[in-house]
């Protein structure tokens, strides 16, 4: 394939509820599309969307939408569009020169893979080696203004069948929360939690309270740099340390294996630059015997097909952050994922097997621009 041109799209979605985490509320995403087209020669043309996890404000990690928008058209996009035999596997050999902008890079490598992917009429959980046609689905449950309200919001998601409970902490906000959702849901709930760094090695003692409560993981309690103070940190508490924002690459996965800074490994492709560099991370983990789930990002339907495809590897042995369309949105871009007995099912079609609605696009859209190659 050749990449003709790229459509640089900008949605604005509201969330159904305002999410708060340790470093911020959302209350909408502010979301970057791309949509590849390629020329393939006697094979026709070929496009493909991809998705850009990254946020608004450079308060997860320091990607943010703007720059991830502006490092595509500046560098990402020229370089890919230099390579006159594209495929997906070749945008991360491309764009390796470049040094970071993980998320950015792996949109481009969503969109031109979805066109590689399409044109072949093979599925994303086939070309990434699926082994499962559905997968079970956990909840990422935010910070609440009060112990009832969470209480409230548990309950509801435990009704609507997700298996697994994610409560995001900060400090104030950590063993209340956890022992109110223990002692109202019962031992039996699978139960983890969720920091985003709001934490330092000094709060170990603190953070070990936890380990009364049978908690899956503990997900990154410590800064992103700190991967020697997780190594610390696990030695004190018994409950699994899992890492998020750390781990950047399947090299970083290595590492932070090596130095015992994680028992669990959060897999999210935006922060690792891609779905092939997902699968990589995956493999390290699962020779190392770690378990990884698949992380969220708030996406859309395009981003969760793809997700879900990613959860059905084997090695995702705990159920991910891949929540039902409407956890998030009122009205999703795409056909809506919707929970059955707990599980999102594995998407079969080309590539990711779905694409946005025209009409629900257009409805969301805020800007759109022709990169023309
Ligand atoms: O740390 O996992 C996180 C959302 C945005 C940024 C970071 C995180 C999250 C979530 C929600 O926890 C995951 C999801 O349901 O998409
Ligand atoms: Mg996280």
């Amino acid at each position: 394939m050749k990449l003709a041109g790229v459509e640089l799209r900008r949605i604005q979605m509201p969330l159904v509820a305002p999410f708060r985490t340790s470093f911020g509320t959302e209350t909408a995403r502010d979301i970057l599309l791309l949509r590849a087209v390629a020329s393939a020669g006697s094979s026709g043309e070929a496009e493909g969307w991809g998705e850009c996890v990254a946020m608004s404000d450079p308060l997860y990690s320091s990607e943010y939408v703007d720059a991830a928008a502006d490092v595509l058209r500046r560098f990402l996009i020229p370089k890919v569009a230099s390579v006159a035999d594209l495929d997906g596997a070749g945008v991360g050999a491309a764009l390796e020169p470049f040094k970071g902008h993980w998320m950015a890079k792996a949109a481009l490598e969503m969109a031109v893979l979805d066109a590689e992917l399409r044109l072949a009429g093979r599925s994303w959980a086939r070309e990434l080696g699926a082994t499962r046609d559905r997968v079970p689905c956990g909840v990422s449950v935010g910070i609440m203004n009060s112990i009832g309200e969470l209480v409230d919001a548990v309950a509801g998601y435990l009704e609507a069948g997700y298996v697994r409970i994610k409560l995001k902490i900060e400090p104030g906000w950590d063993v209340e929360p956890v022992r109110a959702v223990r002692d109202r849901f019962g031992d039996d709930i699978l139960l983890q939690v969720d920091a985003n760094t709001a934490y330092t090695l000094a709060d170990a003692r603190h953070l070990a309270k936890l380990d009364d409560f049978g908690l899956l993981l503990m997900e990154q309690p410590l800064p992103e740099e700190d991967v020697l103070g997780h190594a610390e940190l696990a030695k004190v508490v018994r409950t699994p340390v899992c890492l998020d924002e750390s781990i950047t690459s399947a090299r970083t996965a290595a590492a932070a294996i090596t130095l015992g800074a994680c028992q669990v490994i959060n897999i999210k492709p935006g922060r690792v630059g891609g779905y092939l560099e997902a699968r990589r991370i995956h493999d390290v983990a699962a020779a190392h015997g770690i378990a990884v789930w698949c992380g969220g990002m708030l996406e859309t339907g395009l981003g969760r097909a793809a997700n879900v495809a990613l959860a059905a590897l084997p090695g995702f042995t705990l159920p991910g952050d891949t929540s039902a369309s409407d956890r998030y949105y009122r009205s999703d871009i795409t056909t809506p994922f919707q929970l059955r007995d707990g599980h999102l099912d594995v998407p079969t079609g080309p590539g990711l097997g779905l694409a946005p609605l025209p009409d629900r696009l257009a409805e969301v859209t805020t800007s759109t621009e022709w990169i023309s190659l």
